[in-house]
C-alpha cells in the first residue's frame, strides 16, 4: 500500500470515528454531569466514571433482568440529582444494611463499606 493511500485511509477512519462520537448518547460520556435532572444515578467507577444507571424511583433488585443490568454489587459512586431523599440497601427488596442520601447532594464516592455493595435503592 502506498504511503499516500494509507494516509487517506487513516484520515477516513478518523473522520468516521469523530462522526460516530457526535452521535453517541450523553450516557456514554463520563463523569457526574451526564446524570439527568431529577434522577438518582449510580456508577460502576469512582467519581462518576464507568457505566451509569439513572433512576426516577428506584430498583428493588439490581441483580435481576428488570431494569439496568451489571450494576448489582458493582457501584462505586452515585449522584443524587433529585430533590428526593434516597436509600441504598445491601440486599434486594430494600432489605439489609441501609445507606441514606440527602436530596441534591451531588456526586459522591461510596465509602469503603459501601463500595460494590448496593443491591436495591429507592427514593422516599
Ligand atoms: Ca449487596
Amino acid at each position: 500500500m502506498s504511503m499516500r493511500l494509507s494516509k487517506v485511509l487513516a484520515a477516513t477512519a478518523l473522520a468516521t470515528a469523530l462522526a460516530g462520537a457526535a452521535t453517541v448518547p450523553a450516557y456514554a460520556a463520563t463523569g457526574y454531569d451526564r446524570c439527568p435532572q431529577n434522577r438518582m444515578c449510580i456508577f460502576t467507577g469512582y467519581n462518576g466514571s464507568g457505566v451509569m444507571a439513572a433512576f426516577a424511583v428506584g430498583d428493588a433488585d439490581l441483580g435481576d433482568s428488570n431494569g439496568p443490568t451489571g450494576m448489582n454489587n458493582n457501584t462505586k459512586s452515585f449522584y443524587n440529582n433529585s430533590g428526593h431523599h434516597w436509600d441504598f440497601w445491601d440486599l434486594r427488596g430494600y432489605d439489609g444494611a441501609i445507606r441514606h442520601s440527602e436530596p441534591y447532594v451531588g456526586g459522591r464516592n461510596f465509602g469503603s463499606a459501601w463500595v460494590n455493595r448496593v443491591t436495591s435503592l429507592h427514593d422516599y
